[in-house]
């Protein structure tokens, strides 16, 4: 083992996820020496059966046993859910997760806006030949994107049946994103964060989990790289307006401003 592998934690990613991007954020927060490994879908699934030696964590409502991120700690230890991931950046700071009504937000987010804006972001791929591809090519290493050409055909169809890429899911979606927004700004007429006066978890969470949805660029903060808006069709450029008006969607972008740079010793 090198001295960087003992020093470093891995952190085995599909890198313009939401979710890998919640995790993400809290250890470039709290500057937590780690290396990303990132993957295309299906192939993170295997990185994270090879580093878990097959056990993988457990799966829940939105997600398999084999989701990302998995955190492998230098001690050997394995975190296999975001919000452990958050938990162990932010250890010793009480800030992040003040009482349990964050904690309570983090998981409603994680389960209620979460699978919605990644499955509109399906949605809007799979209408967009080639655009999976240059995902590969911008995020992943040359070969496993090379490869990822080849099996496009197969994850187009997996990604389908496993996230119910269907008519009916998209409108059940877009509905439930638009409820979680409107749900979301009026918890904020009175208050500058979620939870309050301070930024938490919550925040954090909401963000990273609304990010596909306004089409991050790096520049705003997002830490992978999303398909450009300008090569997105009309209907889906008139999404990302809707979002990125929304007061919950502008509140998404002030807290990336404000809060993703943001180190905290
Ligand atoms: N509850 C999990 C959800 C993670 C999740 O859904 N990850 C997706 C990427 S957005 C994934 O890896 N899906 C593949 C799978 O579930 O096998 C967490 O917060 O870590």
């Amino acid at each position: 083992m090198s001295k960087d592998e003992r020093v470093h934690h891995r952190l085995i990613t599909l890198p313009f996820s939401l979710y890998n991007e919640k995790a993400r954020w809290a250890l470039d927060r709290y500057t937590v020496p780690y290396r990303e490994e990132p993957h295309m879908p299906f192939v993170c699934s295997i990185a994270v059966a090879v580093a878990t030696r097959g056990r993988g964590g457990s799966a829940d409502r939105t997600s398999s046993r084999y989701s990302t991120p998995v955190l492998i700690l230098n001690d050997g230890r394995i975190l296999t859910d975001s919000t452990d991931i958050v938990h162990f950046a932010a250890a010793g700071d009480d800030s992040l997760f003040p009482n349990a009504e964050v904690s309570e937000l983090v998981d409603h987010y994680g389960d209620q806006l979460g699978p919605y804006t990644r499955l509109l972001a399906y949605w809007h791929l799979g209408s967009h030949p080639g655009m999976i591809e240059q995902l590969a090519a911008d995020n992943v290493g040359r070969r496993e994107a090379w490869a990822f050409k080849r099996i496009v055909p197969f994850v187009g169809s997996q990604l389908t049946r496993a996230l119910n890429l269907t008519e009916s899911g998209h409108d059940r979606a877009l509905t439930r994103l638009r409820q979680e927004l409107d749900d979301t700004a009026s918890r904020l007429e009175h208050r500058n964060y979620l939870c309050g006066d301070r930024f938490t978890a919550a925040d954090l969470t909401f963000a990273a989990l609304l990010a596909p949805a306004l089409c991050l660029t790096p520049e705003e903060g997002f830490g992978a790289i999303l398909p450009a808006r300008a090569s997105l069709d009309e209907e889906a450029q008139s999404l990302i307006r809707e979002v990125r008006s929304h007061p919950a969607g502008q509140f998404a972008l002030r807290i990336y401003a404000e809060e993703r740079r943001r180190v905290v010793a």
